[in-house]
């Protein structure tokens, strides 16, 4: 199948309130600076580079139950899930770069008010399917997902910043890959709503080709729809991406990680991403954090289309063979 890219646009979201580690606010501009914008011209589609959301900042922002900064974290989904519904429902295929992980409220929920029948594939260590109930550590980026699905509802407490949004998932339009740290609490939600996960342990066991067939087994048998794909870095090992906030070992590989998103293009069915968690102020070196800001531009140009064969798609066979 082929891209129904036509029109990419790039989102910057300078944003790291929901959780404490300073630095991946400014996930965008090292990745742009890793020459995202360029590696994505000379495809078969336009790139507009939208710049960066400017987040309005709220110093009172007290705590609620455990949850860290909830009026500055929904605030910022608000202002984010706008421009994520105006650029999707324009035409373009949305690529936003984060910032935390808490992001994917706005990005997912503003691409679902465009595309309501959406599905989602989150990429990451971490299942982010904390209620306030089960958080461990009270950060808003391992939370969204819990936001999203219509059958947590009744577990998600009146959060102040959040009277904006509804739940608009179900838990059956979602599929998770790369997992390896997983919360009690998130287990027992995974479990209860029975979602479809791929552990790092599954990958192992199955390889990432098995892997990416019965995720669209899973999300597209019934029909055809269009993609979210949420990545965390993190998804990968620490060893290939340091330079971010929550890692844990026993990640994916390159090839695994460049794999999945082959696929997703391949579908023709993306139609927004994230590309989150990438801290410039936690890579050892200034090489750890290139290294990290490069893979997610690899990753996100595979998103698009770029190949392994080295598919030149506005090449003149004709004229370039002689
Ligand atoms: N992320 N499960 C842990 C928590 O604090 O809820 C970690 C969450 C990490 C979130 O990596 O996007
Ligand atoms: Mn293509
Ligand atoms: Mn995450
Ligand atoms: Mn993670």
């Amino acid at each position: 199948q082929q891209s129904r890219a036509q029109s990419v646009a790039v989102l910057g979201a300078p944003f790291s309130r929901g959780q404490r580690r300073r630095g991946v606010e400014h996930g965008p501009k090292v990745i742009r600076d890793a020459g995202l914008i360029e590696r994505l011209s000379g495809f078969d589609y336009s790139v507009h580079d939208f710049g960066d959301l400017d987040f309005h900042h709220f110093e009172k922002d007290e705590p609620y139950m455990d949850v860290k900064s909830p009026r500055n974290v929904g605030a910022a989904n608000k202002m984010l899930s706008g421009a994520v519904s105006r650029a999707v429902g324009a035409g373009h295929t949305l690529v936003m770069l984060g910032g935390d992980h808490s992001l994917a409220i706005g990005s997912v929920g503003g691409h679902a008010q465009q595309s309501p029948d959406l599905c989602l594939i989150w990429v990451d260590a971490h299942a982010d399917i904390n209620t306030p109930m089960t958080s461990p550590s009270g950060n808003l980026h391992g939370l969204p997902v819990a936001f999203m699905l219509k059958e947590l509802q009744d577990k998600m407490p009146d959060i102040p910043g959040f009277s904006w949004m509804k739940p608009f998932l179900s838990s059956r339009d979602l599929v998770y890959i790369g997992l390896r740290d997983v919360d009690p609490g998130e287990y027992h939600i995974l479990k209860n709503l029975g979602i479809q996960y791929f552990t790092m342990r599954d990958i192992d066991r199955l390889g990432i080709q098995r892997v990416m067939e019965v995720t669209f087994d899973h999300l597209l048998a019934r029909k055809q729809r269009p993609i979210h794909l949420s990545f965390d870095i993190d998804a990968f090992d620490p060893s290939l991406a340091p330079a971010t906030g929550t890692p844990v070992n026993g990640g994916l590989t390159y090839r695994e990680g460049i794999y999945i998103t082959e696929e997703i293009h391949n579908t023709g069915l993306l139609s927004a991403m994230d590309l989150v968690e990438v801290n410039p102020m936690l890579g050892a070196s200034r090489e750890a954090v290139e290294a990290t800001a490069s893979l997610a531009v690899d990753v996100i140009a595979s998103s698009l289309g770029q190949t392994r064969e080295g598919a030149h798609p506005s090449i003149d066979v004709n004229s370039a063979v002689k």
